[in-house]
């Protein structure tokens, strides 16, 4: 009995060991028993960006950014200027020429005015020198339908020469259509404005993914997390909102609310985006990224050293995003899952 339950064991042995076909079938049954496999997709790459849509943003392999930080000054060129004195010097304060000015000699008050042509978001007024001896009262106003004034900048003083003067910066929201400059001498003098600038908050930057370009496979089931690798200096943001799709067409599902992972941290996405509907799977995730600056730079616009001495302003810093991960689950299946891996830079 015993030489018989020993040959059964040995042929047994000598079966699995040299027959393909039964190790085969072990195997199958081994990955039957496979539950769903994690995958992710990796966006990194200059193609994995410029794959999607982006609106003011600046990307190359393993970095995201705003692209006009800070931005540049409004072009007035073309725009109604008026001036209640001084009418033939009235372009000079906006020709970008620092060394032709609006100027007269009065002890009269007066304005100088221009006229957008429509709303204008405004973040930063610029002056380059003005000067008049005991100049009096300047101020800088803004509006919207040109009776209804607001001030931008009150009081502000004369000279020195040669030097940018701020005029009114990091106003949350100064939306106006018009903008004066208001000045009432002290007594008859002789006075000229050189240069003036407007500039716009700085605009957010936002990149969207392809629509299909975020995909969990035929064997897709559930997505899980998203993880992204950023840099978020003070006053900045970096937001995200996701969607999932049947076929990257219809997105029946919404944006999610805005998202705000910190860095190298996984967020969990599952209850953010429709993974599955019964037997329908949302293979497609979508992923919506915005930058902002919430101080617009202005302030490092013009850098001084002194009166009369400009020096090159630091690079105003913006957020920046180097990659992000999606982690996601693939379906049990017979075949063991095989582990995926997209970049996207
Ligand atoms: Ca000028």
């Amino acid at each position: 009995m015993k030489n018989k339950v020993l040959r059964f064991v040995i042929i047994i042995v000598l079966v699995v060991a040299f027959v393909p076909g039964v190790q085969y079938f072990w195997k199958s049954k081994q990955k039957i028993a496979v539950h769903a496999s994690n995958a992710s997709q990796i966006l990194s790459s200059s193609s994995d960006w410029s794959a999607g849509v982006s609106s003011n943003i600046e990307s190359s392999s393993g970095s995201l950014n705003i692209s006009q930080l800070p931005p540049p000054k409004i072009d007035t060129s073309g725009m109604t200027v008026t001036a209640s004195k001084f009418d033939s010097t009235k372009l000079n304060l906006v020709d970008a020429n620092l060394s032709t000015a609006f100027m007269g000699t009065t002890g009269d008050p007066f304005y100088w005015q221009i006229d957008f042509g429509g709303n204008r978001q405004l973040s930063c007024v610029y002056f380059y020198e003005f000067v008049g001896s005991s100049i009096g009262d300047v101020s800088i106003y803004g509006s919207t339908n040109e009776t209804d004034w607001t001030a931008i900048y009150e009081h502000f003083p004369g000279g020195p020469d040669g030097l940018w003067h701020c005029g009114g910066c990091g106003s949350a929201n100064m939306t106006y259509r018009y903008v004066r400059i208001s000045v009432t001498p002290a007594y008859s003098t002789s006075l000229f404005f050189d240069e003036i600038e407007f500039y716009p908050p700085t605009a957010p930057g936002t990149h969207t993914t392809a629509a299909t370009q975020i995909d969990g496979g035929t064997n897709f089931w559930q997505w899980q997390t998203f993880t992204p690798t950023e840099t978020v200096p003070a006053n900045t943001a970096v937001t995200y909102r996701f969607r999932s799709s049947v076929n990257g067409t219809d997105w029946t599902d919404p944006w999610s609310a805005v998202q705000t992972p910190t860095s190298g941290n996984a967020l969990d996405i599952s209850g953010l985006v429709t993974s599955r509907s019964g037997e329908t799977k949302y293979r497609y995730l979508q992923v919506e990224t915005t930058l902002s600056r919430s101080d617009n730079g202005n302030d490092l616009r013009h850098c001084f050293d002194g009166p009369g001495s400009e020096i090159p302003c630091p690079p105003t810093i913006g957020p920046s995003v180097d990659s992000y991960s999606i982690g996601y689950h693939t379906e049990q299946k017979p075949n063991k899952p095989v582990a995926q891996t997209a970049v996207i830079q």
